[in-house]
């Protein structure tokens, strides 16, 4: 293993000539990104041995986070830091001539994830490793991850997003750890051995690739296991061959992209029943091959399901333990609820998992038996306590009306349900889950989402934390609570001064980018607003442009009102039969046009939009943040993490009390974020009364008028019904998110923003205050908590 910059180039010399037949400086940039990747990872494997041969020899629980999603990015950096090889590297390769910055660049994100609930376990799995805790992921191995987006004449393309072209060096194919998965056929029971047997099947085999995952300096290495589908030797002999492999190729084909409702509905079912059953499979088999049975297989397990998408692992559980190991149905259910835990992601009601029980009986059809029984039993409990109480029985039944709700069979399956913000997770028990909250006062509590402060600070914004090194040390990167000693040098002129710097120069990174990708030319002294995240009503990015059409017809009309200049930055892939998002992301283009070329406000007044916005780019945007627009509508954000590493970069959250920007808020204090709109009371309250009017707001506000006015009347574009979708959701649907009503509340504090810069060295304070006070929000805090109160996991020791 090298150890010095010239070991590291030897070896890296001698295995581009034995893997390509040719030297360092023949040998193609692909070539020597490929070889250093597979440097890398060999580096890793070492402690990846020894980290499961100490697991497995200590007797050590493990936990296994089982998600539809990993959204990890761009490996390469990532693993180097955290190995504490990069500048060896980085350095050999220089003395070759080449540049490591251009080896990064080949790299392609591993997509697999739609927004933050994908990149949520990316930055658990970081943070796992990093604490030396054993913890795994298990996902399906996607073809295809999240679609490329390309915005052509201002509207949204989809593309499909190859990943995996030049090759995925970091996975290791693991063939004989293969799992057989079944689907379809029928239940027959067997008289002579007493038990219910899968027949004519159309099964497939679950085959993993395992990647390693490095944690920071430390040796514990976890695997994220990636499932892939191949072809069985097992199927029905009616089955046709052709039509058969072609079933199995589409299993991981792609995932799906509209992470707000159920879609593509059998395939998307087979996806999830596929990766839980061969994880789970694939677990109990390494529990029995140590232990004699599955008495205590809870007791070395936990397994966190991250959100609903991979609940059929508890009735996949009852299965193998009565089908295979001969359990009875009340030892395998203390066993099952015992090693399930359960985060609930949202309370969006469209987006609540829930299936028709047709399609999941005749998909899953011992399963779906299992889960009858689930719900029999449970039904007998709740009547039990609640003296045959029918309205809650009607409300809380996991079977009805021809429907499996995923949640509720989450919720009984478990023994812990939590949310992902306080906020989030007081309205789990107080309202949306209130009957099960009281029905299981014990299983509810809350984890405070939380972002690798590694990817999202240490390494994506190096100028930043080497200047943080300089005032407090870089004890941070292992221990994020350490940010807060910056407190004590928040008035500190120099480093108020030096932060402007850093800061400034990530914006001209960042003003470069945009002008190669968008042709726009942005003022780096201008305010860089800035709202990155999928695109979804809720989120109101809507909210943002119309402030933006206002600010620039004020301009229009008074040649003395002029803003202090701003750049708005969006970026958002919208779900690709979201019709309403995609006219979002067509209005935002079209104001751009207009605003942009407009020599009377351009100097005041642009707007950009970054296309394909994930985890590379956002790497890009995070450090070069003045503004981090957080502006859902109160109660709907079930946490947002973008927020969390806009603030660690020292931007200003400009947002709502939701998600976890109230607990941002509370931490930097009123001062230091600018807080506005209506709270998730009010709006609740409004909700109920009914007396929302749209027209109201409309009719007493004459600039928003104007603006709405704007969307139909040929200014941003010629076609006037281009976006009559966005004017009727606002105006004849009533407004469903509340738009208007905080339209007034958000150009106020959008003058607070304004205010606030304008004194620079008191921006820069309150930037400071933001960093300092981001440790909380680094998800190693959040791991801690979910070992201390829900894995109980011990530390992997050497
Ligand atoms: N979230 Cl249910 C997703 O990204 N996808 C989903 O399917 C669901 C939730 C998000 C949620 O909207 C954010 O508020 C959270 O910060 C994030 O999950 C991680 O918890």
């Amino acid at each position: 293993m090298f150890k010095t910059k010239e070991e590291f180039k030897y070896e890296f010399s001698k295995r581009i000539i034995e893997t390509y037949g040719r030297t360092v400086e023949e040998s193609h940039l692909t070539e020597k990104f490929l070889v250093l990747e597979l440097m890398v990872r060999d580096y890793a494997s070492v402690n990846w041995a020894t980290s499961k041969a100490l697991i497995r020899n200590n007797y050590q629980k493990q936990m296994h986070y089982f998600s539809m999603e990993f959204l990890i990015g761009r490996l390469l950096v990532n693993n180097m830091m955290n190995l504490g090889i990069y500048d060896i590297a980085k350095d050999g390769l220089a003395e070759y001539g080449i540049n490591i910055h251009d080896l990064e660049e080949l790299e392609s994100d591993a997509g697999l994830g739609n927004g933050g609930l994908g990149r949520l376990a990316a930055c658990f799995m970081d943070s796992l490793a990093s604490l030396a805790y054993p913890g795994h992921g298990h996902t399906i191995r996607y073809e295809f991850g999240l679609f490329k987006q390309k915005i052509e004449n201002g509207y949204q393309l989809e593309l499909p997003d190859q990943w995996m072209q030049t090759g995925f060096n970091w996975e290791v194919r693991k063939p004989k750890h293969r799992v057989p998965v079944k689907f379809f056929g029928k239940i027959v029971y067997n008289e002579t051995t007493g038990k219910y047997e899968h027949v004519d099947a159309e099964e497939v085999y679950a085959v993993p690739y395992d990647v390693p995952i490095i944690g920071n300096k430390t040796t514990t290495t976890n695997t994220l296991r990636l499932w892939e589908a191949e072809a069985s030797d097992n199927i029905p002999a009616n089955q046709n061959f052709r039509q058969y492999i072609q079933n199995v190729r589409d299993i991981c084909q792609m995932l799906y992209p509209d992470d707000s409702t159920p879609a593509g509905k059998m395939l998307r079912l087979k996806q999830e029943y596929f990766f839980t059953c061969a994880g789970l499979n694939s677990i109990v088999k390494a529990h029995l091959r140590v232990y004699p049975n599955m008495n205590n297989f809870h007791e070395k397990n936990v397994i966190q399901l991250n959100d609903t998408h991979p609940v059929l692992a508890i009735p996949e559980l009852m299965r193998i333990l009565i089908d295979e190991q001969g359990y009875e149905w009340d030892e395998a259910w203390d066993i099952t609820t015992q090693t399930f835990a359960y985060t609930n992601h949202t309370i969006l009601a469209e987006a609540l998992e829930t299936w028709p029980i047709d399609l999941m009986q005749s998909l899953l059809p011992r399963v779906y038996q299992i889960i009858e029984e689930i719900h029999r039993r449970f039904i007998g409990y709740v009547k039990m306590v609640s003296n045959r109480d029918e309205e809650l029985l009607n409300r809380v039944m996991i079977l009805r009306d021809g429907i499996v709700y995923m949640a509720r069979l989450a919720i009984v399956g478990s023994f812990s349900v939590n949310g992902v913000a306080k906020l989030h997770s007081d309205i789990l028990v107080e309202r949306e889950l209130k009957d099960f909250a009281s029905l299981y006062p014990n299983k509810f509590n809350n984890k405070t989402n939380g972002v690798t402060h590694r990817r999202w600070l240490a390494y994506c914004n190096p100028e930043l934390a080497s200047l943080i090194n300089e005032y407090i040390g870089n004890d941070w990167i292992k221990n994020p609570d350490k940010l807060e000693d910056l407190m004590a040098h928040v008035d500190d002129v120099n480093l108020q001064e030096r932060f402007l710097e850093v800061k400034r120069e990530r914006k001209q990174i960042l003003a470069d980018y945009i002008l190669k990708h968008n042709g726009i030319k942005v003022d780096v002294d201008s305010i860089f607003d800035i709202q990155v995240k999928r695109l979804h009503a809720y989120k109101r990015q809507l909210l943002n442009v119309l402030h933006v059409i206002d600010l620039y017809f004020r301009m229009k009309e008074n040649p003395d009102y002029r803003i202090e200049p701003r750049t708005f930055i969006f970026g958002a892939k919208a779900a690709s039969g979201y019709y309403f998002a995609k006219k979002v992301i067509k209005l935002i283009n079209s104001v751009g046009d207009i605003v942009n070329n407009d020599p009377e406000t351009n100097k005041y007044l642009k707007v950009v939009f970054l296309e394909n916005y994930g985890v590379t780019l956002a790497e890009k945007i995070m450090p070069a943040a003045d503004v981090s627009e957080q502006i859902s509508t109160a109660g709907k954000e079930a946490s947002g993490t973008g927020n969390m590493k806009f603030m660690m970069n020292g931007a200003i959250t400009l947002g709502t009390l939701d998600g976890a920007n109230v607990e941002i808020s509370e931490r930097v204090g009123d001062e230091n974020c600018i807080i506005f709109g209506m709270k998730d009371h009010e709006v609740k309250a409004l909700q109920n009364s009914g007396t929302y009017n749209a027209w109201d707001i409309y009719n007493n506000n004459p600039h928003l008028k104007r603006v709405i006015d704007s969307l139909m009347d040929g200014t941003f574009i010629e076609n006037r019904e281009e976006f009559r979708v966005i004017f009727e959701e606002l105006m004849n649907k009533n407004d469903e998110y509340f738009v208007l009503a905080d339209y007034d509340a958000y150009c106020k504090a959008q003058m607070q923003v304004r205010d606030l810069y304008q004194n620079r060295l008191g921006w820069a304070k309150v930037c400071l205050i933001n960093i300092a006070k981001s440790g909380f929000f680094s998800s190693d805090r959040t791991i801690q908590e979910y070992v201390d109160d829900i894995w109980h996991l011990e530390k992997v020791k050497f």
